[in-house]
């Protein structure tokens, strides 16, 4: 008889221990029979991207880095994902949740040849949420090295403030009132812990919303698809921070506080 998705550990105790001082960790071989699904739904959406379809290479630069979010109602392989993978219950272990929200899903992809790197970021500031518990996903779709791996910065989910957020084609900032928020500091300053996680195909990065992580660009021979969901867990709230998030969520209609929306935001793994 299998172990129902709900009952079955996934992490160690060094695992859950690891993410909640490193604010990020890899998991070996548990998305092995979902790569071709989520390849699949990958393709439908370069296809047919959605209104947030965004190119980050502009002007002279080369090779192209497009990103998509907000897909997995109208993309039957990443509801597939989200609903029966094994995703959300290792994001309720990871952070001692009761239950777990879909957030939502997110796709990228750097060609060959892109010069383009993913800045240094956090992602927290740009969400219209605040919490703790929460958990994203990097999971390469295709072979990738640490040329162009995602790397994380340990233990910047606790530092005291959240770094402004910019955008990512212009590096122009991203709220128009933004002295709240703290500059990024110099990370290859040697004065910070990067893991740059070895992924084979089935392997995944898990990593907290305000850990700080960015890329090299992609100059090896491959395409460089990766593809993430999002979950929150308990802590997690609606918060309003004065200016159109990404994703944005227009008519979400919750106030800073609020519970985010089961119907927009479904439980997808309870303990
Ligand atoms: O794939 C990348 O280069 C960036 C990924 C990222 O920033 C994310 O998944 O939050």
């Amino acid at each position: 008889m299998t172990t129902p998705v709900a009952l079955q550990q996934w992490l160690t105790q060094e695992q859950k221990i690891a993410y909640e001082r490193d604010g990020a960790i890899v998991i070996k071989g548990v998305f092995k029979e979902w790569i071709e699904i989520l390849r699949a739904g990958f393709d439908k959406v370069l296809n047919d991207p959605s209104e947030h379809g965004r190119e980050n290479v502009t002007g002279t630069d080369k090779g192209r880095f497009f990103e998509d979010y907000c897909n997995w109602q109208r993309i039957p392989e990443f509801k597939q994902w989200i609903e029966q993978s094994p995703g959300a219950a290792i994001v309720g272990e990871a952070t001692g949740s009761k239950q777990v929200q879909t957030f939502h899903d997110h796709i990228l992809v750097k060609e060959p040849g892109t010069s383009k790197p993913t800045p240094w970021h956090q992602d927290l500031p740009y969400y219209c949420v605040e919490g703790e518990q929460t958990g994203s996903y990097w999971i390469p779709l295709d072979p990738i090295t640490p040329e162009n791996a995602l790397q994380v910065v340990l233990g910047s989910h606790r530092w005291p403030k959240l770094v402004r957020p910019s955008k990512w084609s212009t590096n122009a900032s991203w709220y128009e009132e933004d002295s709240h928020f703290m500059d990024m500091p110099d990370i290859d300053s040697g004065d910070f812990e990067i893991m740059i996680p070895e992924l084979e195909l089935g392997d995944a990065l898990l990593f907290n919303f305000k850990t700080v992580h960015g890329a090299p660009g992609n100059q090896t021979m491959n395409r460089r698809r990766a593809f993430s969901t999002r979950f929150m867990g308990d802590d997690v709230r609606y918060v309003d921070r004065g200016g159109a998030t990404s994703p944005p969520f227009d008519g979400i209609n919750l106030k800073t506080g609020d519970k985010m929306r089961e119907d927009w935001f479904p439980v997808v793994w309870q303990r």
